[in-house]
């Protein structure tokens, strides 16, 4: 039987989307979930699918234990975290225990399992507000919230790890993601799936500041599929591991669209994908929040053979086809 991928956090959002990209790229993958925001749901399409093994547990734990007998791993997709930037502000320690530390960990236990290949789900986060736009892996980091900190620090501490453990890691630093299974109802929910959700309900689009604030807005199928490129398998070295002391290697990759939208557009866009003209409301900036964002994509199309495909409008179709 071939290696599998393990994939933690795989019942979320993005994580069972990377179970479909690994599945139809022919994969076998175990799951590990601890189901505090993840759903079984999410993973009903691979009920009775032998390839996929789903396994109820937090990184935080014993992970050798929860996954014992269940390997060899060629490679492990690390999505597992704490994903509110809010929340990391409010419970910065319980942030870093689950983004940080449990990060570290596991790649500990990878590297003892033998599993070649780490894949990490960073953040743009770690940019804070970028000095220019598109912004580049080379650019300076500066991260403005503990959830950015944290994830900056685990590609540090995955940059050291992984060549003194003898493990390839890989941190996909993702831009603004969304689609189907993105949570529309909690108070952390993504400006796609808030705006579809409120438009669905016949309410206004609420827009913080006003509007002109720009996101790259990437589609999680897109995501998942740079994922199960990183994940490999590709030629030995592919993927190399990646290290911001050893130029010209970056750190991490973005994956992003490469476009940069403002709410704005967000909103017109919503309008014309529901047909209808929901009003649009104004309401007070978000402290400390970033006034633009967008990727430079050509690091994920060299080294992952990557590119965002799916356009705005067709991601917001797929995505309201869903709620
Ligand atoms: C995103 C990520 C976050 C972190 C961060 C890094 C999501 C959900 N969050 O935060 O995890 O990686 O990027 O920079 O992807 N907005 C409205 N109306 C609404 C909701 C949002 O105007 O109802 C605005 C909001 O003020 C912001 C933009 O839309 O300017 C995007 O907000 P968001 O919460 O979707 O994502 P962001 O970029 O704050």
């Amino acid at each position: 039987m071939d290696d599998a991928v393990l994939v933690t956090g795989g019942a979320g959002f993005i994580g069972s989307h990377a179970v479909a990209a690994l599945r139809a790229a022919g994969r076998r993958v175990v799951v590990l979930d601890d189901f505090s925001t993840g759903r079984r749901d999410n993973l009903a399409e691979w009920t009775g699918d032998s390839q996929v093994e789903v396994i109820a547990g937090d990184v935080r734990g014993d992970v050798a234990a929860l996954l014992a007998g269940r390997g060899p791993f060629a490679a492990v997709v690390h999505l597992a975290a704490q994903t509110s930037v809010v929340r990391s502000i409010a419970a910065p320690i319980d942030d870093l225990d689950l983004n940080l530390r449990a990060t570290a960990r596991l790649l500990l236990w990878a590297a003892s399992a033998g599993a070649p290949r780490f894949v990490f789900a960073s953040s743009a986060a770690v940019y804070g507000e970028p000095r220019q736009v598109p912004v580049a892996e080379s650019d300076p980091t500066a991260p403005l919230s503990p959830y950015g900190a944290a994830k900056r620090a685990a590609e540090l501490y995955l940059g050291c790890l992984g060549p003194l453990y003898g493990v390839a890691t890989v941190c996909l630093r993702l831009f603004n993601v969304y689609g189907p299974r993105q949570d529309p109802h909690s108070p952390y929910s993504g400006v796609v799936a808030a705006f579809l959700a409120r438009a669905r309900r016949g309410e206004s689009l609420t827009i913080f500041g006003d509007g002109t604030q720009t996101r790259d807005l990437v589609y999680v199928g897109d995501v998942a599929r740079a994922i199960a490129l990183a994940a490999g398998p590709g030629p030995a070295g592919h993927v190399p591991s990646l290290r911001q002391d050893t130029p010209p290697e970056p750190a991490g990759i973005n994956v992003g669209s490469g476009r940069e939208t403002s709410i704005l557009e967000l909103a017109a866009a919503v309008q014309r994908v529901c047909g209808e003209d929901q009003p649009i409301a104004f309401a007070a900036a978000r402290p400390g929040e970033i006034a633009r964002s967008a990727a430079v994509t050509e690091t994920a199309a060299e080294l992952l053979g990557f590119r965002a495909e799916v356009e705005l409008e067709e991601g917001l179709r797929r995505t309201a086809a869903w709620l």
